[in-house]
């Protein structure tokens, strides 16, 4: 049997219905009382970055041989646990690389030339009595990417045909780059204009965008977050914000989501998106093949394609 962790593509559900016993998690409500019934059944869970296995679902699963996710991300799954018992783990790299750093631009974009605001002034017949007002240059601006993997690359090489001058953080200065290198985030914040979020969320990149980030960042300064909610302090981004300590945000990801904070629902300087960086036909399917074949070749005893453990 393979367990669905919760609802993420119905092509990836209809692919798995044919070839396992699928058992879809969220349909149940009573999680014990199912897992009473079908624990022993379950060699595989399919997770995502809303939901994949934690501590307790792992060791409720006594069969479990492998978790596959549908997300490059693996926050939401006990990789020491795994570790521990043995169980594989896959993830879904590379083929959503482009999606995610193209939405990246696009959130820059938004967030400075106000595409939303500017859609909502043509759609209201607003035009006619004026003008737009004027919006703020994107092309030459310095960003600052958090993480520079293979997302945080893409975002920078499309940054860079935009002639935006590109530095970062990670946790070490990669050798293969010549962008600018600072050793801590609040260096980056300072001296960049655009801030990225780009990497991985583990106990040491929870909160990266604290109070002190939010303020190196500035008035002026954009904060992108294409990451993972719990990479920002949201309370305290919020009050920045609101407070116009904070020039602006383009976020796709959220601290609770689908709970997003209201109070930034009036703010133009803001563009608020349903975590859809991934969300294309073209990548979500290449992403959906990736966690099928990574369970055929588990069951099949042949090697995975991407694996993590
Ligand atoms: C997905 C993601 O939105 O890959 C990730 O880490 O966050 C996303 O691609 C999600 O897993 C799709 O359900």
């Amino acid at each position: 049997g393979v367990l669905m962790a919760c609802s993420m593509s119905s092509y990836l559900e209809q692919e798995l219905d044919k070839r396992y016993n699928l058992l879809h998690y969220w349909n149940f409500s009573d999680k014990k009382e199912f897992l009473n019934e079908y624990a022993h059944l379950i060699r595989a869970v399919v997770g995502n970055a809303a939901a994949g296995a934690d501590a307790e679902l792992i060791e409720a699963l006594p069969k479990l041989e492998i978790v596959s996710s549908f997300s490059v991300g693996l926050d939401k799954i006990d990789l020491n646990k795994c570790k521990e018992k043995g169980i594989r783990v896959t993830n879904t790299p590379d083929v959503l690389t482009d999606d995610v750093a193209d939405l990246a631009i696009g959130l820059m974009l938004a967030v400075l030339r106000r595409i939303c605001e500017c859609d909502r002034y043509v759609k209201k017949g607003l035009w006619k009595a004026g003008d737009f007002k004027l919006t703020s240059k994107f092309s030459g601006k310095t960003v600052g990417i958090i993480g520079l993997g293979r997302i945080g690359l893409a975002i920078a090489k499309r940054a860079e045909a935009f002639g935006c001058l590109i530095s970062y953080y990670a946790r070490s200065e990669k050798t293969d780059t010549t962008y600018k290198y600072y050793p801590t985030v609040v260096e980056l914040a300072t001296n960049c204009e655009i801030l990225v979020v780009a990497c991985a969320l583990t106990p040491e990149t929870r909160y990266i965008v604290n109070r002190e980030v939010i303020d190196a960042l500035g008035a002026k300064g954009i904060l992108i977050n294409i990451g993972r909610g719990p990479h920002v302090d949201e309370k305290e981004l919020v009050s920045a914000l609101l407070d116009g300590r904070l020039g602006g945000a383009g976020l796709d990801v959220f601290e609770n989501e689908p709970e997003v904070p209201e109070q930034l629902f009036g703010l133009e300087n803001v563009i608020l998106l349903p975590h859809v960086a991934s969300g294309t036909e073209e990548t979500r399917k290449e992403m959906a093949d990736i966690v099928i074949e990574n369970l055929e070749a588990h069951f099949q005893n042949k090697p995975l394609l991407t694996p993590v453990v």
